[in-house]
């Protein structure tokens, strides 16, 4: 498509003259335009994939995803926390230049996203399950997405019309909600963009009670640095998400519920499992009643006691991992079924990484591989044969970078001012001269729930450069990934570094001034 054609189709008053060729070739479930279906979960490790690491679980139906199309092994966020993941995907756009930088913004979510730019050109757009931004959804031709972070069982759902509450489980409920749309409501003479955002697997990890028993007689290795000291690191020991403290709580993670077990998160889990219908409550009660007696007769304590929540915690994560994975072989199942593979796109991918333990840690936030790293998957349309590559893709990208990237496949026009780049050109098998050698990442949510402090940095396909800073910190980290890919050893200040940790202060005063975020303003030269 010529540039001008783009430009024309990203135009509102002209999208009407794109939609008979979108409808034709539509109805005949032919090639351009593409469809999307993009499908991201919440909190979603790489370390539960079985196509990126088969040693926990199985997740066939994501590895079908990658098996048919593509595994990217070096996919990143820009800030891996929930909202502010979500708007610089929606945006194409780090979190300074969107507004969203922690969970507590409100998203504006009357600036350009590329639901709205496809809409403007003709698609029909539409969001089911998690929005999390605080204002309505904007850009969608339909949208059905849940109250804050919701619930898991007979969730509360917005709609423009007020709220309903859905009976059921969210992950089996949100893809419902998809498919439904895709057989009875959309229009079909027209390309889509499908987005389906889960709940699962984030924070408590409550189980469909199809898999409550999965996993129970399991015990997963304990990570090499679950025991990790922090020497070295003040804003790694200064977090508070730590699988052998409190943070992980008793009654609401661990779901023992028992009067004399008062957490500070009891109430949270009195709240959820109040939701539960007398048949969903039963099947509960049965497995973590025998788990708190289990907790009862054994009476652990210091590193048991540490390992028995871990082995916990694992198992209800990979219970709800197991829902997730069944329900996108569902929507898979759907378009393979109506033809629709050959010019549907489809991504799957998650907010951000998630700790399994690794520094003996739950949750997100840092820019450690873990959280920094995100699963992407996508399957190309068969059609797109421009777009032939399969297999691994090992560029570095980010979640900035799938609006250009959808907009591109849509041939509508990517505005300048996204940050992020079409990573299409990487799947053409032609050699891409310039594709980014280094990567920007700045967190911004403290003080907040889990006490990471504020950072930003630079991560190059070898080395990393991290600034703490605010409040009680002002510290810099080194780590050498080749040599030290747990990044237990912060080497700022080593000799035989120097010079790599000087190319990295003027690549990180590079970046931050590329993408205008005022932290350059600073003093970040030491
Ligand atoms: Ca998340």
């Amino acid at each position: 498509m010529t540039r001008e054609k783009r430009l024309l189709l990203a135009l509102p008053a002209l999208s009407a003259v794109a939609l008979p060729v979108a409808g034709q070739s539509q109805e005949k479930g032919g090639s351009k335009p593409y469809n999307i279906v993009y499908i991201m979960s919440d909190d979603h490790s790489y370390q539960t994939i079985s196509c990126y690491d088969g040693s926990l679980n199985r997740t066939p139906n994501i590895d079908r995803i990658a098996n048919e199309g593509l595994r990217f092994t070096n996919s990143f966020v820009t800030n891996s926390i929930s909202g502010p993941s979500r708007a610089a995907m929606l945006t194409g756009k780090f979190s300074h230049k969107n507004g969203m930088t922690t969970n507590a913004t409100r998203f504006d979510s009357t600036q350009v996203t590329f639901p709205r730019l496809l809409q403007n050109a003709g698609y029909q757009t539409a969001i089911f399950g998690k929005w999390h931004l605080k204002s309505e959804p904007g850009g969608f031709d339909k949208w059905d997405v849940l109250v804050g972070q919701g619930f898991y069982f007979n969730p509360v759902f917005i709609v423009p019309e007020g709220r309903v509450t859905r009976e059921g489980y969210s992950t089996d409920i949100i893809t419902d909600l998809s498919l439904d749309w895709l057989e009875k409501e959309r229009d079909t003479t027209k390309p889509f963009c499908l987005i389906i955002h889960h709940k699962a697997p984030h924070r408590n990890w409550m189980p469909d009670t199809k898999d409550i028993d999965l996993y129970e007689d399991m015990t997963f290795p304990i990570p090499d640095n679950f025991y990790d000291n922090y020497e070295g690191r003040p804003a790694a020991a200064g977090q508070e998400m730590s699988i052998a403290g409190d943070e992980l709580d008793y009654a609401f993670d661990l779901k023992l519920n028992s009067e004399d077990i008062r957490t500070r998160l009891k109430l949270n889990l009195d709240f959820a499992i109040k939701r539960l219908d007398p048949m969903q409550r039963k099947e509960w009660d049965r497995v973590y009643d025998s788990v708190l007696t289990d907790f009862r007769n054994s009476n652990l304590t210091g590193k048991e006691l540490a390992e028995w929540k871990f082995q916990r915690y694992m198992k209800d994560y990979l219970k709800c991992i197991k829902s997730l994975d069944d329900n996108i072989g569902r929507v898979l199942d759907y378009l393979q079924e109506n033809g629709m593979m050959e010019n549907t796109m489809i991504v799957y991918t998650s907010d951000q990484g998630f700790y399994m333990g690794e520094h003996g840690w739950f949750d997100k936030r840092f820019m450690y591989e873990e959280s920094f790293r995100t699963p992407l998957v996508v399957r190309m349309p068969d059609n797109a044969s421009e777009y032939g590559k399969r297999g691994d893709v090992t560029e570095m990208v980010q979640n900035i970078d799938y609006a250009p990237t959808i907009l591109d496949l849509a041939g509508v026009h990517v505005p300048n001012e996204m940050d992020g780049e079409s990573f299409l050109p990487l799947l053409t098998g032609k050699k891409v001269k310039n594709w980014r050698k280094s990567l920007y990442y700045h967190y911004f949510e403290y003080p907040a729930e889990h006490a990471v402090r504020r950072h930003y940095g630079v991560r190059t396909g070898r080395y990393k450069l991290i600034k703490f800073y605010g409040h009680d910190i002002d510290n810099w980290e080194l780590y050498d990934l080749q040599n030290d890919p747990r990044e237990m050893n912060n080497i700022y200040n080593h000799p035989s570094y120097a010079k790599v940790q000087k190319e990295l202060h003027r690549e990180l005063v590079k970046l931050a001034k590329q993408y205008d975020d005022p932290v350059e303003k600073n003093p970040i030269q030491n």
